[in-house]
């Protein structure tokens, strides 16, 4: 038995039994344009200026083993960005929540990735004050999508720090607005694949660490946590993280995190709804620590998949 199974063992029968279902919404559902749909059949219309533009904002929650996990702390940065795009949603935060967990419902997935998507709309501000604009809301919940697969993570994965892109400034696109202006991200996993590793780590062009496509960076030395404090989308599941770091007695710094510590770290993970506490074992092709998942890494992990049972946390979904 591998140190991951506790975790994934009942996963894997739960996506095995959802693929199984046969059900039209069983490899996902959307809702756009008042109509839920199979996600695959999904359309967008062109002249969205989400699409045209990426004058949009857009939050993603998970649910795991049929239970919505954090999805009121997702919503509330989801407001927020919102709020600093002046952006609005069409249809209130109450609809949002209640919609989500009526599509988790309606294709029977216990575990999915979940997408709320907030655009512009049809009108471009150039030409209409952002209040004229009429926004478009698209849901969508799809099986849950793992960033790294469950098989990688027992033995941990590759990353590099990206040198021929750096990550955007906040001067220029607020990290803190979840976007999808992928731009430099794209670079990276270029870069990370060009130099065969499989996750690229951008830097804020200063020689500090910041994040990297789709997820926050914990470093450990000597049994701390290191996160990046400025540059970097503010992640739920790294603030889980934290948490759990708490209750185990584990102290961490949030602040500046100089690239040198990368290389002379214990432990390395990457953090993100869509997959978890991701141990890195490989930076830039050499073994970080002794190249093998460490114990904090580990205890956060298990930590980390605990939490998601914690009703202070997460809320049950009915199926039918
Ligand atoms: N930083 C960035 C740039 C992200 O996109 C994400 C999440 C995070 C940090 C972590 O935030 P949180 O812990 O709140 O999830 N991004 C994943 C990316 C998935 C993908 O397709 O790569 C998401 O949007 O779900």
């Amino acid at each position: 038995m591998v140190w991951t199974d506790t975790v994934f063992e009942d996963y894997r029968r739960r996506a095995a039994a959802l693929q199984a279902s046969g059900h039209p919404f069983a490899q996902g559902v959307a809702w756009v344009g008042g109509d839920y749909v199979p996600a695959s059949e999904a359309r967008i219309p062109l002249l969205d200026q989400g699409f045209l533009r990426s004058d949009l904002t857009y939050d993603v929650p998970a649910i795991w083993n049929g239970r919505f996990f954090r999805l009121d702390d997702h919503l509330d940065r989801f407001e927020a960005s919102m709020a600093r795009l002046r952006l609005s949603s069409p249809i209130p935060r109450r609809e949002i929540r209640d919609r989500l967990v009526e599509m988790a419902a309606l294709g029977g997935i216990r575990d999915a990735y979940v997408m709320m998507i907030v655009t512009r709309g049809l009108r471009y501000i150039r030409q209409y004050p952002p209040e004229q604009c009429e926004n478009f809301c698209y849901l969508m919940v799809l099986p849950y999508l793992w960033v790294m697969d469950p098989a990688v993570q027992e033995t941990g994965g590759s990353a590099i720090v990206a040198r021929t892109v750096r990550r955007i400034p906040p001067g220029a696109v607020d990290p803190t607005v979840k976007n999808l202006q992928w731009g430099d991200f794209t670079r990276g996993i270029l870069e990370a694949r060009d130099r065969g590793a499989m996750y690229p780590i951008l830097t804020d062009g200063d020689a500090n660490l910041t994040e990297g496509s789709g997820f926050n960076v914990v470093l450990v030395k000597d049994r701390t946590l290191h996160t990046p404090r400025r540059g970097v989308l503010e992640g739920v599941t790294r603030r889980t993280v934290l948490e759990v770091a708490d209750a185990l007695g584990l102290p961490w710094v949030m602040d500046d995190v100089p690239v040198s510590l990368a290389y002379e770290c214990d432990e390395m993970m990457l953090v993100t709804t869509a997959g978890g506490v991701m141990p890195i074992t490989t930076l830039d092709d050499r073994p970080i620590g002794d190249g093998r998942v460490g114990p904090v890494t580990r205890a956060i992990w298990q930590g980390y998949w605990d939490a998601h049972a914690d009703p202070a946390l997460s809320f049950p979904i009915e199926y039918r």
